[in-house]
């Protein structure tokens, strides 16, 4: 194994069992201005590929102790060998040979002798395939955040609610369990603007935002934005008594983080009112009338007084 590591140049990993074509290959790549390490077999690459991480794989067929079709087998059930592109370098010409490095995945395909100005084109544009590919997965992944996560509180907003609330409520229409909801909502939040600015009362729901995520663990259950100062939890699996002591525990979240309310008429601290509704979902009908229960039962705690959980 022989590697030269700098910053910014991409990493080609050479797996042969010959050193002679290693060699040639390496001083070929690295006059382009690329990176090397090499591996003499398959079981070697393996170690390597996952010490270094490198951005393309030239991989020989036939090596001892395990050939370069099991290497890419193995290359592939790994989580960062998925998105690396292998090249097959081998003297084998055979149709059962090409067909069986394309189903173990690999992307192209080099006959020896190699063929320098042909490999270089194709290595050059493999690096570039793989990271024009990785750029559109991250911006993939930045937009599927934008459009679901609420930016303020980076809860989940009310488009992922409505998407998640539906889902849900179809799967438990299935299997005939219990749909909760808990809607919360901030007490005398308006004066809390008023009093302590915009901005303090933008990090007060931050802050509220982060004690209910805290005090909701399950993976099913999800936390999300609702409106202004209004959160939503939705609990899979859950009856009333279950999604009141939820409730109360989140209520309590809220008010121990003693976020100072000067102008709140029930407490020196900023707290929140919850509403609870429970549904065993039909399949014929929709989540609207769990959450229109939900907002009575937050209306009927706003009423008697806030700071507390109403079913
Ligand atoms: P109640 O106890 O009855 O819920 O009274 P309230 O004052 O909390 O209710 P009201 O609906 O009158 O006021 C809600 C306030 O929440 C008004 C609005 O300016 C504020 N608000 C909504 N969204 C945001 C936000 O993103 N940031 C800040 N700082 N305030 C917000
Ligand atoms: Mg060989
Ligand atoms: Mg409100
Ligand atoms: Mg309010």
């Amino acid at each position: 194994m022989n590697t030269i590591l700098q910053a910014d140049q991409s990493l080609v990993l050479i797996v042969d069992d010959e050193p002679f074509i290693r060699t040639q290959l390496r001083l070929s790549l690295q006059c382009e201005g690329y990176q090397t390490a090499e591996a003499q077999d398959g079981r070697e690459a393996l170690t390597v590929f996952d010490q270094l991480h490198p951005d393309i794989v030239l991989l020989d067929a036939i090596m001892p102790d395990m050939d370069g079709f099991d290497c890419c087998t193995q290359l592939q059930s790994l989580d960062s060998g998925k998105n690396t592109p292998i090249l097959m370098i081998t003297g084998l010409e055979d149709q059962e040979s090409v067909d069986r490095a394309f189903e173990v995945g690999a992307i192209d395909y080099v006959t020896k002798p190699i063929h320098w100005p042909v490999l270089r084109q194709r290595v050059r544009r493999l690096i570039q395939q793989s990271q024009l590919q990785q750029q559109l997965e991250a911006a993939n992944r930045e937009l599927q955040r934008l459009v679901t996560i609420d930016e303020l509180t980076q809860v989940a907003n009310r488009r992922r609610f409505e998407e998640y609330c539906a889902q849900e409520w179809q799967r438990m229409a299935r299997e005939q369990l219990p749909l909760s909801l808990i809607l919360c909502d901030v007490d005398f939040f308006k004066s809390y603007n008023d009093t302590y600015g915009h901005q303090a009362g933008d990090r007060c729901l931050q802050e509220i935002a982060k004690a209910i995520r805290n005090t909701v663990k399950r993976p099913a259950d999800l936390v999300a934005r609702y409106g202004g100062e209004e959160f939503v939890v939705i609990l899979p699996t859950t009856n009333t008594e279950g999604a009141i002591v939820l409730a109360e525990t989140i209520c309590s979240a809220v008010k121990i983080l003693a976020i100072p309310h000067r102008n709140s008429q029930v407490s020196s601290y900023v707290t929140i009112s919850a509403g609870v509704s429970t549904e065993i979902p039909g399949t014929d009908s929709d989540f609207q009338a769990m959450i229109t229960a939900a907002d009575r039962a937050l209306y009927q705690a706003k009423t008697e007084g806030r700071d507390r959980v109403k079913p």
